[in-house]
């Protein structure tokens, strides 16, 4: 690692959500999440990171998912707000939403998606084009990521926009053409050749989760274990970042990197509470608290 200059360890940059939010604050102030995804089978995805965000501090939160798990989906909290989605073939969300969600798109600061999207049907597609047309942030995770393969990734270009892509080391093998063991081989230098050349910030997962910054800086980060190592984690993670960069637009980096970092640190407190074996995506959630009045 210390021959592969520009690194740094991630923990330092959650003093940003050490700040105290402003006395005279409101809703307005900390953004507006939009969490696309979500899919027959799988509603829990969307649900979590919904959680997550809104457990990060988002100032407002709307899942945008299928019409046939809506009413799953709003179980998760009654805070969250919800915009359907209408379904085509194999129940996956089609090409139509893309209009429809003009309007609310207006008032939203980030958009994350993916968790749970499915590539079924014209859900690929649908991801592809939402990308192209979303001029806000962006978190593209899970089955987002899987609709960019090595042949489209020059439509994942951030080139005056801010792009975080969150994969495991399998959705980067699918975006890179490598396999799973040749990037976890050379971690470091193929997530910086990554974010450079396509100016997005690359969050490449796994046990020390690597923040790729689109200027070839890296920070590491010291946080997680292996309780995590169990699905849902992720979209936890989504919202995690996406509700930090609603709060801290002009700090990308520190809010991305913090973000990582609270993650890993909400599912160290779980391990620490109960078992590594018994600890649940959720229960990083319920220890975000924790997470952020941690002080060092
Ligand atoms: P293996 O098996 O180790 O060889 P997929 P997914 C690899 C949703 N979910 N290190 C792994 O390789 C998600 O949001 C919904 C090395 C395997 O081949 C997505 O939309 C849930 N390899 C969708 O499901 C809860 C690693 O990647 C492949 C690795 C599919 O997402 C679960 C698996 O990747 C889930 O989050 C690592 N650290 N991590 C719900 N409750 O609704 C992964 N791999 O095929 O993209 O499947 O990640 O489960
Ligand atoms: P996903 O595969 O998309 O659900 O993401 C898994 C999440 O859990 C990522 O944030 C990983 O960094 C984290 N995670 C999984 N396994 C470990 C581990 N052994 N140590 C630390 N973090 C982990
Ligand atoms: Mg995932």
């Amino acid at each position: 690692i210390a021959s592969s200059g520009n690194l740094h360890w991630g923990g330092a940059s959650k003093t940003i959500a050490e700040m105290p939010r402003n006395v005279n604050s409101n809703k307005g102030k900390f953004g507006h999440v939009l969490l696309v995804g979500g899919s027959y089978g799988t509603a829990g995805a969307p649900s979590m990171s919904a959680l997550a965000a809104m457990r990060t501090g988002a100032g407002l939160v709307t899942a945008a998912v299928p019409d046939s798990i809506v009413n799953l989906v709003a179980q998760i909290a009654p805070e969250l707000m919800i915009a359907p989605l209408t379904q085509g073939d194999e129940g996956a969300v089609d090409l139509r939403n893309l209009d429809r969600l003009d309007v609310l798109m207006k008032r939203i600061s980030v958009v994350a998606i993916g968790p749970g999207l499915s590539t079924k049907g014209e859900a690929s597609e649908f991801a592809r084009q939402l990308v192209a047309k979303t001029t806000v942030p962006m978190v593209i995770d899970a089955d987002a990521l899987n609709a960019f393969d090595v042949t489209r990734t020059h439509f994942l270009d951030g080139v005056g926009r801010t792009i975080v892509l969150t994969p495991h080391p399998g959705e980067f093998a699918r975006l890179t053409g490598l396999t799973v063991k040749e990037v976890e081989a050379d971690r470091i230098n193929l997530a910086r050749a990554f974010a450079t050349k396509h100016q997005v910030t690359l969050v490449l997962k796994g046990w020390r989760t690597l923040i790729a910054h689109p200027d070839g800086s890296i920070a590491v980060n010291t946080t997680g274990n292996p309780s995590m190592a169990k699905g849902g984690s992720g979209d936890i993670l989504t919202g995690i970042v996406a509700a930090m960069l609603a709060q801290f637009p002009d700090n990308i980096a520190e809010a991305v990197e913090a973000a990582v970092y609270l993650h890993g640190l909400a599912g160290d407190f779980a391990a620490h509470a109960m078992d590594e074996h018994t600890v649940l995506a959720t229960d990083t959630v319920a220890n975000l608290s924790d997470a952020f009045r941690y002080r060092t």
